[in-house]
């Protein structure tokens, strides 16, 4: 592994702490870094990945591609044994007038009255119908859901519309107390997500104030969202990225099996019957580590019938 320091992605951004993940070089929209500690040329890996847009010119806005970009990097995240938490921030400032986002959701350029998502140069002759007219950002929404991983968002501009969305599903949230800004425009653009980033919003801080911030579309600031019990922590914009590494410390030292079946438990009522497949998934492989499985698979392939007599029916 290169020593070799990555390139500074945002202001906050420390290369000393970071490599880029190998494999992820051609993202356009999106970097992607493994955190690492440094002892001269010998780079070794630590728990935690970052993963940040990179569209800062349009208060990273996503684009079909950025979405795209975002699922390969989530999903390398959710494979990596070694990896215990996400964080999802934003990179920047943007260089066209210093403005600071987390992510403005949807790039509203592309939206097509078709509900297709154009690329540039792209027409309805030309376009793949089977990829365009998804909203996939509804499939990285349950990504971070259902990943047995904690997916910490560190809102270091403005979390708007879909980006908003992204706070809400992440299982934690960071913001920035100078630049952090909270606003939900789905309605303002004709836009409306009607799953987690509204229904999960009302469970998080009640039913008034998640139709406040959807109906009326005001602005909030990091504080205001500390009180309302939607984001964790507001701190100084200069010790985000720290702030957030330190939860991911903390996070690293609890029980890997125990943080996925918290995670999946505290998702089962409001997921139905998607969240108790989800923890009941975990729950089966825990079984099939216990003698009373084995017994029952080694029978099958004994061709036997299994010998329940040394399992209790209750404790
Ligand atoms: C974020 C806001 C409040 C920031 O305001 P500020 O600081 O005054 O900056 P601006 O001057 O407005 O912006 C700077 C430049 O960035 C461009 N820009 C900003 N946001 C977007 C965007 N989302 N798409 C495209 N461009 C964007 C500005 O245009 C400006 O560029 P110039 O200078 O060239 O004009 C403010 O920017 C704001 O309100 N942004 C729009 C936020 C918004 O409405 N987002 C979309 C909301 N809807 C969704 O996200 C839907 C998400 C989604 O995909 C989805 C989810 C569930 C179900 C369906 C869908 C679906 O696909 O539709």
């Amino acid at each position: 592994m290169t020593s070799e320091l990555p390139a500074k992605v945002s202001d906050i951004f420390d290369p000393t702490r970071w490599r880029v993940v190998a494999g992820f070089e051609d993202f356009t929209d999106l970097t992607y870094h493994r955190q690492v500690e440094r002892d001269g040329a010998v780079v070794r890996d630590l728990p935690t990945v970052r993963i940040a847009f990179d569209r800062p010119e349009v208060r990273n806005a996503f684009r079909p591609g950025t979405v795209d970009e975002l699922y390969r990097a989530l999903d390398h995240a959710r494979m990596s044994p070694d990896v215990a938490t996400v964080l999802l921030t934003g990179n920047g400032p943007s260089p066209r007038d210093g403005g600071h986002s987390f992510c403005s959701g949807g790039d509203q350029r592309i939206r097509g009255r078709d509900g297709y998502r154009y690329a540039e140069g792209e027409t309805k002759e030309t376009i793949d119908p089977a990829r365009a007219g998804r909203l996939h950002i509804l499939e990285v929404q349950r990504l971070i859901r259902t990943m047995p991983k904690v997916v910490i968002a560190v809102v270091n501009g403005w979390a708007a519309g879909g980006g908003h969305s992204l706070h809400v599903v992440a299982d934690l949230t960071i913001a920035s107390a100078q630049h952090g800004k909270f606003k939900q425009t789905d309605a303002t653009v004709g836009s409306f997500d009607a799953g987690y980033g509204s229904a999960l919003l009302a469970r998080q801080i009640g039913q008034k104030k998640a139709r406040e911030i959807f109906f009326l579309a005001r602005e909030y600031s990091a504080q205001d969202m500390v009180d309302m019990g939607a984001v964790n922590e507001a701190v100084d914009h200069a010790e985000l990225e720290t702030t957030a590494l330190a939860y991911a410390a903390d996070i690293a030292r609890q029980s890997p099996q125990a943080i996925r079946m918290l995670k999946f438990a505290f998702n089962l009522a409001d997921d139905g019957l998607a969240g108790q497949q989800v923890f009941a998934g975990e729950a089966t492989r825990l079984a099939y580590m216990t003698d009373e499985a084995v017994e029952g698979k080694e029978a099958f392939l004994e061709k036997r019938a299994p010998d329940w007599s040394s399992f209790p029916y209750y404790f």
